[in-house]
């Protein structure tokens, strides 16, 4: 009796290995596209396990981006340490502390102000008591069966040994409970209010251009500034979705230009990217972003651009989006509200970009709709997405992926009947 019971110890014990399933969040890297001094590149910023310890910061990107200086500051004490970073080079910094930090990111004369906070895990109290609880059972077990070897009349190893299953009954319970326990909160997590906050107002969105009235061919600043719909004041709470704090697509009028890119923060509330545009008119901006607590949101704006259109070819030589290859519709002609399948077949070895194999993003011809999809399997030389047109009518489209050698663009366009 007394062997089983050491038995089924030892198997608790092996079996309870570091709580796979107190998985905080702390543990994970931070990734956040950026588009800066004319290259789209993934930042991350390395999951810490201990602080005060090193912070580790990378680039992924593609042969064209640029080296970023960094310069880490804690919000608590005001602390900075400053590095570079490039494909390949990452970066070691040092977090002194956990809670409130901001990155300063800098290439090309463009700057990105990134908040975030070093988390580290605590573990929760829950564990102390699981491993507790069976450090002493595991004693006790085998203390028992020592005693009871050596002593015929065994009372005392009942004693040591009921003790010791008490222990591996509340350390095997709380294992098993584990799920439904409270996780305690990583160090330097945000403190979170206890009434819910689960609909904060929307976004308000201003989006403009530095200058004012961009001329052809000519750099500027697409500016996209955020209030909050309740306050009116900046909204600074963003989450990263899909990799990024924002996804911003221009298109012109026409659908003949296209650009998503990933603005930088340039002050709270405050998104910015350097454009230039090929032919006058009027541009649409598409803004993807998640506001913490309160789900996504799209917002529209557009400015104008001026003057004679240039024909330079490519329409933005800072952003280096090749276009090329062509997309399957399937059925060739689709029906409104009804699922087609789209098929790119790609050229070179796709990577995963802003978290997925490929990204599809459909617009409609007055600007009205936008609609955006993710080939969700692994990539491949094959794309597939699924689509359901809205109504009739016709759209432009442009199936996205990431190899290597940079970001691959293929539009096209879909004439959905009556
Ligand atoms: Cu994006």
């Amino acid at each position: 009796m007394i062997r089983l019971l050491f038995l089924v110890g030892l198997l608790l014990v092996v079996l309870a290995s570091p709580a796979a399933a107190h998985d905080v969040k702390a543990g994970a890297d931070l990734r956040l596209a950026q588009t800066i001094a004319g290259a789209e590149l993934t930042l991350v910023i390395k999951a810490t396990t201990r602080v005060p310890g090193p912070l580790r910061v990378e680039v992924v990107g593609f042969p064209s981006a640029p080296a970023l200086d960094l310069r880490l500051r804690s919000v608590a004490d005001g602390r900075v340490v400053q590095g570079t970073v490039a494909p390949g080079r990452p970066a070691e910094l040092r977090a002194e502390e956990t809670g409130s930090h901001e990155l300063t990111v800098s290439a090309g004369g463009e700057t990105a102000v990134i908040p975030f906070r070093v988390l580290v895990d605590r573990g929760s109290g829950w564990e102390f008591l699981i491993y507790g609880g069976l450090f002493v059972a595991g004693l006790l077990l085998v203390g028992g069966l020592l005693t009871g070897a050596f002593n015929r009349r065994g009372r005392s190893a009942f004693v040591v040994t009921a003790v010791a299953a008490a222990g591996l009954t509340v350390a095997a319970l709380i294992v098993i409970l584990d799920p439904w326990l409270p996780a305690g909160s990583p160090d330097g997590a945000e403190p979170r209010p206890t009434d819910s906050v689960l609909s904060r107002p929307y976004v308000q969105r201003v989006v403009t251009t530095v200058p004012a009235r961009p001329a052809v061919g000519e750099e500027f600043v697409a500016r996209v500034e955020l209030f909050d719909g309740s306050t009116g004041r900046p909204v600074d709470d963003l989450t990263i979705h899909h990799e990024a704090m924002a996804h911003l697509v221009v298109t012109s009028e026409d659908g003949r230009y296209f650009r998503h890119v990933h603005p930088l923060r340039t002050a709270p509330g405050r998104l910015e990217v350097r454009l230039r545009a090929d032919r006058p008119g009027r541009y649409l901006t598409y803004v993807e972003l998640e506001r913490t607590d309160s789900g996504g949101q799209l917002l529209t704006g557009a400015f104008t651009v001026t003057g004679p259109a240039k024909s330079t070819g490519s329409s933005d030589p800072a952003i280096k989006d090749a276009t090329e290859g062509a997309a399957t519709v399937t059925p060739a002609v689709p029906q409104a509200r009804r699922v087609v399948t789209v098929e790119v077949t790609t050229s070179g070895t796709p990577r995963p970009w802003l978290g997925m194999a490929g990204h599809l993003i459909v617009r409609d011809a007055d600007g009205d709709f936008l609609g955006h999809v993710h080939e969700m399997g692994a990539p491949g030389s094959r794309l597939r997405f699924t689509f359901s047109f809205p109504t009739p009518g016709r759209y432009f489209a442009w199936a996205q992926y990431a190899t290597d050698r940079g970001i691959t663009t293929v539009p096209f366009t879909v004439e959905v009947p009556r």
